[in-house]
């Protein structure tokens, strides 16, 4: 055994040689705020804010972070800005792209940071902005962090009636995400005294199947039915009818070509969503509004209407008050009756 208790194996090996020899480094402690904030702008953050894990409105998240990374301290929480007439296009290719994209730079952003954190002593860590999730509690809980309480712990936003982060500035037109870091921070957020929501009711008139309530409630398994078609559930439904099928002929006829060539680049690319109206019309937000405030009815017509008037198959459950709502209030869109793919829901 060697003075510090090493066996000499280990204590002459070059890399322990190599670290001995250093001079001692100071363990970092609580994390400055102001240094972590330009470190996030850096990192390509379009803004950014903290909340301590001891903050009561988080609760919910304590023991998922815990388990993701024992001994975490602080949330580290982003928003990346979106391109706003990509998100309000009817071409959902092009919406679809900018969500992609966005998810992108937000997840290479918290990953810089997660290394700027480790290069100085931190352990810390980047759960995924969107996917991959932890598939293995479908359907329960499959996100390692909620961002969106987070976010709004650290007071970069408010959750307007379509249950969306909405930024003061941005507008619902962002991404969120949060890093988890083992040491306090010098300043954490505090939430904002106002709700940034104008109660507008828009994502209440965009939503095709009604998943959003005036009151705001939200209908879960009418979004997810619909925009996830191509998801965990809507591709579990779609595998299922290939299994009941009799033949090739009777799988076309439950199936079109142009779902199937959906659902293959979903699976080529990156999964597509349906909708995301919600958050196309809202126009919340300080540099969002101005369209709006100068001409509702102009603004209506320019981003509302062509999604209400879009041709597109709306998919819904059986029986369902969604099924009532798109077949009441979107008589020109085709309906599908699906299942959801979630067992014992
Ligand atoms: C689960 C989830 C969904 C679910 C539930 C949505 C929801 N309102 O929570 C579904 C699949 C429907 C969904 C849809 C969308 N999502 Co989403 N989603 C998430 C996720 C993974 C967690 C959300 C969360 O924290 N929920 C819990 C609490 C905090 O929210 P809540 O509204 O109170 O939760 C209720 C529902 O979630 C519901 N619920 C959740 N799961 C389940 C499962 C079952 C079986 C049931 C019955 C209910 C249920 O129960 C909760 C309590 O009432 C986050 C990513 C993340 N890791 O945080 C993204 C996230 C919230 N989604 C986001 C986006 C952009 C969308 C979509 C626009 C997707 C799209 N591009 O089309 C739509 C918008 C729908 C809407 N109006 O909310 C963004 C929001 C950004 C922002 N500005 O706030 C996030 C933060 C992703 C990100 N990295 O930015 N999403
Ligand atoms: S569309 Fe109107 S009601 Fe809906 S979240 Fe935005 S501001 Fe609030």
């Amino acid at each position: 055994m060697t003075i510090d208790n090493l066996p000499s194996r280990i204590a002459n090996h070059p890399t322990v040689r190599a670290v001995r020899s250093r001079d001692p480094q100071e363990k970092p402690g609580i994390i400055d705020a102001e240094w972590l904030r330009r470190i996030c702008l850096a990192a390509g953050a379009d803004d950014v804010a903290f909340a301590t894990v001891d903050n009561p409105d988080l609760a919910s998240e304590r023991e998922h972070v815990e388990n993701a990374m024992p001994g975490t301290r602080s949330f580290i929480s982003l928003v990346v800005k979106m391109n706003r007439d990509n998100v309000r296009s009817p071409a959902r290719s092009v919406a679809n792209q900018e969500f992609h994209r966005t998810g992108e730079i937000i997840n290479e952003a918290a990953h810089r940071i997660t290394r700027a954190l480790q290069e100085a002593g931190h352990r810390a860590l980047n759960p995924s902005a969107t996917f991959p999730m932890e598939m293995d509690n479908f359907p329960g809980r499959i996100w390692v962090v909620a961002h969106k309480p987070v976010a709004v712990a650290a007071g970069l936003g408010v959750m307007g009636i379509h249950r969306n982060v909405i930024h003061p500035r941005f507008g619902n037109f962002i991404l969120l995400a949060t890093l988890l870091v083992d040491a306090p921070i010098t300043t954490y957020g505090e939430p904002l005294d106002y709700s940034p929501c104008l109660e507008c009711k828009l994502c209440v008139a965009a939503c095709p199947v009604g998943a959003i309530k005036k009151d705001g409630e939200f209908d879960f398994f009418a979004c997810s039915t619909h925009n996830y078609r191509e998801f965990m559930g809507g591709f579990t439904d779609w595998v299922q009818t290939v299994a009941d099928s009799e033949d090739a002929a009777d799988f076309r006829s439950r199936v079109s070509d142009s779902e199937n060539a959906s659902m293959w680049q979903s699976l080529s690319f990156k999964a597509n969503y349906k909708a995301a109206y919600c958050l196309a019309v809202c126009p919340a937000g300080e540099e969002v509004i101005e369209p709006y405030l100068d001409n509702r009815k102009a603004f209506m017509d320019l981003v509302l209407k062509p999604l209400q008037d879009k041709k597109e198959t709306l998919y819904v459950l059986p029986n369902s008050a969604a099924k009532e709502y798109a077949e009441r209030r979107f008589p020109h869109k085709p309906i599908k009756v699906v299942d959801s793919g979630i067992r014992g829901r």
